[in-house]
């Protein structure tokens, strides 16, 4: 069996008699959120009173992210660039953990290790349903572990506004009342929200905070209807809505439906350019990490030319805040946005022209891109042996679906340059609770982060067989966590 190791390593070698890990093992240089780590799973104190030693340091020279482990009879050793290197240190440990019946052992070992991808994310959605503080750090620890160093939070759309915001304050007060199929909403202070950035950070996860616009933006009407078009009723919107759920949405009343693409700000109002500054302002203010996401989805109802220029503004609003514009890829179609702004591309695997084409704009332009390829990479897609979940990217979605896809090989012209990393996204019109949240993410979340971690598919051990054993060898440690994965069939779970 191939050690239990998601994502894969650069480097593995595996080496000797294995180090017996006991209560009184010495902890020297650990990062505090480590130990935790290997405390709990172990339910040793560590407390440095008997034999075995742990020693974490860092070195320079090496590359961001990267680091070196040895775990030989004596102990173990951790050489690391910077403190993520560390802390992944730290979560390749723990995946080493084992269990005899005298008690935990790490299997002798040399591992030399470093990123593909610089940008690794998942994405969670908290506009369709809210998720609370505790639920989204559960979810943060989830995804640090796998050496992803991203959470894009989708805080708005038109089901509800999440997100605080001091100088527009119906936002909350009278636009975070609902859910999708209808429910009682809420949202983050921003208290709230810089609680989850500094939990995020001692997990060397950075967080991307999404304001959808200018369409998914029927919530802004609830607050603020001056800025708000009327919901765009074509005859295409109308029969999309129809073979969704028939719900349509109505200005000024909260929607619970599933339709896309009927809301927009008003784009030729001055007040709209006010009020992205204030929420934008005040968000760069609370968000240390680089990046805004400014959405540019799905506005199906607003005229080209319109939606490239408020598009162009934006970005550039965003680059006068400090900070880099990300939008979904239909922003590709908008000439003149602020030069470095990011594309995430939400195709298929298989492109098509329209999704390909607004990519290789984008790439033109000098974007680099986030690939979240939906028939692989999105959470909400339904498992083959499960019936929750959507299913309109060419779903069911496999955990083989998920893995075996090539990044520099998805659009024609996207080369490994062009592109900033991986993102799985977690859309929640059906997602309601923490297990459901589990049951979607696990196992596919660990395919997407060996994509955006490990070497590509040839590399020694990267490919479908061994990463199938190698899931099934994370069983044990995520039973240990709680999280309730779902079994799927192409994999023999212990
Ligand atoms: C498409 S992906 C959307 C979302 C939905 C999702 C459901 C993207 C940029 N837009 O609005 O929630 O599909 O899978």
């Amino acid at each position: 069996m191939p050690l239990p190791l998601i994502p894969l390593p650069h480097l593995v070698e595996p080496g000797g008699d294995p180090f017996r890990l006991l209560a009184g093992a010495r902890l020297a240089g650990v990062p505090e959120v480590v130990a935790a780590l290997l405390r709990e799973r172990t339910g040793l104190s560590l407390d440095g009173c008997g034999a075995g030693l742990l020693e974490f340091r860092l070195a320079a020279g090496g590359a961001p992210e990267s680091y070196r482990l040895e775990v030989d009879a004596t102990g173990v050793r951790v050489v690391a660039a910077d403190e993520a290197g560390l802390f992944y240190a730290g979560c390749t440990l723990e995946q080493l953990l084992a269990e005899d019946p005298e008690g935990w052992i790490l299997p002798a070992v040399v591992i030399e290790d470093a990123p593909r991808f610089g940008y690794r994310g998942a994405m969670l959605d908290v506009a369709r349903h809210f998720f609370d503080v505790t639920t989204v750090k559960r979810f943060i620890d989830q995804l640090a572990r796998l050496k992803l160093n991203v959470l894009h939070l989708h805080l708005t759309d038109d089901h509800g506004w999440r997100i605080e915001i001091a100088s527009r304050p119906h936002l909350t007060a009278r636009g975070s009342g609902s859910e999708a199929g209808g429910g009682a909403g809420g949202y983050f202070t921003q208290a709230d929200y810089v609680e989850i950035v500094g939990y995020a950070a001692g997990r060397c996860v950075t967080i991307v905070p999404e304001i959808d616009l200018p369409g998914h933006t029927h919530a802004i009407g609830l607050a603020y209807p001056d800025l708000a078009e009327q919901p765009v009723l074509d005859a295409y919107l109308r029969a999309q809505i129809e073979a969704l759920d028939g719900v349509l949405p109505v200005a000024g009343e909260p929607f619970t439906g599933l339709g896309v693409g009927f809301s927009s700000l008003r784009i030729g109002h001055e007040p709209s350019y006010d009020f992205v500054a204030d929420v934008l302002g005040e968000l760069a203010g609370i968000t240390p990490g680089p990046y805004l996401h400014i959405g540019g989805d799905e506005c199906l109802g607003t005229p080209p030319a319109a939606f490239a220029d408020f598009l162009r503004r934006v970005t550039a609003m965003v680059e006068r805040l400090g900070k880099t514009p990300i939008a979904w890829h239909e922003a590709g179609a908008a000439p003149g946005l602020a030069p470095g702004t990011v594309g995430q591309y939400w195709g298929f695997l298989s492109p098509d022209e329209l999704a390909a084409g607004c990519a290789q704009r984008l790439v033109a332009a000098g974007s680099r891109l986030v690939l979240s390829p939906s028939d692989a990479a999105y959470l909400d897609m339904r498992h083959p042996e499960d019936p929750s979940g959507q299913d309109w990217a060419n779903g069911p979605t496999s955990l083989r679906r998920s893995y075996c896809w090539e990044p520099s090989e998805l659009i024609p012209g996207v080369g490994e340059t062009d592109i900033l990393g991986i993102e799985a996204p977690l859309w929640t019109e059906f997602v309601r609770t923490p297990a459901q949240v589990d049951a979607l993410v696990f196992p596919r979340l660990a395919a997407i982060a060996e994509i955006a971690w490990s070497a590509p598919a040839g590399a020694p051990g990267r490919n479908w067989s061994e990463f199938r054993q190698r899931v099934a060898g994370l069983a044990a440690s995520w039973r240990a966590q709680g999280i309730g994965f779902t079994a799927v069939r192409e994999v023999e779970w212990p």
